[in-house]
């Protein structure tokens, strides 16, 4: 497939855009990518109009799976009440946990596809989602098995994240310390042995789990040969990104709190710092994450959604990059990368992200004259094509 009269923004450095550019496909890998004028010739080409082209859109932290709906808990915080406040007295998290619990595979497959589809119609080609909301084993297994069963039903790649360390669940209250070894010595190795996870999470948080808890679950972890992300210094300074560094950890994700030394922490590590402005602007946080530090220490940043049904229930990955901009400061190119090659980096994956020789073809195509206009509007999509793994998935390209 050779596609023809576009715009590509290759993401190789910046933007990396090239004008007047033409894309050659083969066995679902980029090709050829360059000026229109040296493309490969005898070729028939498909006519982009002019359109941009970007790599596919990639969200790499969701929690997109789970039951129950905390609509009354947007209203109690508009009314005053903290979100830590509310998840001390029984509400929060664990009131999705409640509601995840009783649901069937099914169920929770049914209500994942409406989220995951609004996220699929701004572009995605590639997304996160972690589980968390189980706690127990034979839930989070669970959920993690619609999270792999989600990878099969839409044109997405879809990386499964084991979040056990989300909450201590009611049956442990007095007990943390059970709970963190069940996670370590018997979920960790039934997710492996089923293969259910590429990466462990965990919430480092004083509402959560302390550092010393969390490097514990990130020993076993490693031990089990799962990638490490971690939940760090989003309400405030505990010192998690600078632990989490400590084991290569492929990210750390909120960071609001995040001070110089552990920006130099995870600069050392090459941990990728995942900007969340979806949960910053629902909580109404006041503190933005360290963006002037992580660029002078040239940490790679990525930008995702959050969607969850508590602190971010975002379904747009569009929204949150211009949020990115107007709530951090990012550049616009900044916020694209954020969702393209840095949100590769973030999940480990070397094979997507830009639009050069060998990476997949997943290819995003947009009415768009330039790359900027995608953080610019807030409710406006201008997607028009998708291509996965070289193929046409949604939209028509004639
Ligand atoms: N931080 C978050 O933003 C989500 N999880 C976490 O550890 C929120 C989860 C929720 O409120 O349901
Ligand atoms: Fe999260």
């Amino acid at each position: 497939m050779l596609l023809t009269n576009l715009n590509a923004a290759t993401m190789r450095d910046h933007y990396g855009l090239i004008e007047d550019a033409a894309i050659l496909i083969e066995d679902g890998r980029i090709a050829w990518v360059g000026p229109r004028a040296e493309a490969p010739s005898g070729m028939h080409g498909i006519n982009c109009q002019g359109r941009l082209v970007t790599p596919g859109l990639i969200d790499c932290h969701t929690h997109l799976v789970y039951g129950g709906n905390r609509a009354h808990e947007f209203e109690m915080r508009l009314g005053g009440i903290a979100y830590a406040d509310i998840a001390k007295s029984g509400g929060g998290i664990a009131s999705t946990v409640r509601a995840t619990r009783t649901q069937s595979e099914g169920e929770l497959v049914a209500s994942a596809l409406k989220r995951l589809d609004a996220l699929l119609a701004e572009g995605i080609t590639t997304v996160e989602i972690k589980s968390g909301y189980g706690l127990d084993e034979r839930t989070e297994l669970k959920m993690l098995r619609v999270v792999r069963e989600l990878d099969k039903l839409r044109p997405v790649d879809v990386a499964a994240t084991y979040l056990g360390a989300h909450a201590i669940p009611p049956e442990f209250h007095n007990d943390r310390e059970g709970y963190v070894k069940l996670i370590c010595e018997q979920v960790i190795p039934a997710v492996v042995k089923f293969r259910l996870a590429d990466a462990v999470d965990a919430f480092c948080e004083k509402i959560a789990f302390t550092v010393e808890e969390t490097a514990r679950v990130f020993e076993a972890a490693r031990a089990h040969g799962l990638r490490i992300k971690l939940h760090a210094e989003q309400l405030s300074n505990l010192g998690g990104a600078k632990m989490a560094a400590s084991f290569n950890a492929l990210s750390v994700d909120h960071i609001e709190y995040l001070d110089d030394s552990g920006v130099e922490a995870i600069a050392k590590s090459g941990t990728v710092a995942v900007l969340l402005p979806g949960a910053f602007y629902y909580l109404r946080e006041k503190q933005a994450p360290p963006v002037a530090a992580l660029r002078h220490h040239g940490v790679p940043m990525a930008i995702a959604t959050d969607l969850n049904p508590g602190s971010s229930p975002i379904h747009s990955i569009l929204t949150t990059m211009n949020m990115a901009c107007v709530l951090f400061g990012l550049r616009p190119d900044e916020a694209l990368r954020g969702v393209t090659v840095n949100g590769a980096r973030a999940l480990g994956l070397n094979d997507r992200g830009m639009i050069v020789p060998g990476m997949k073809a997943d290819l995003a195509i947009w009415d768009a004259e330039r790359p900027g206009d995608l953080c610019y509007p807030i409710g406006y999509n201008p997607l028009t094509a998708v291509i996965k793994n070289g193929k046409t998935v949604r939209g028509t390209l004639s």
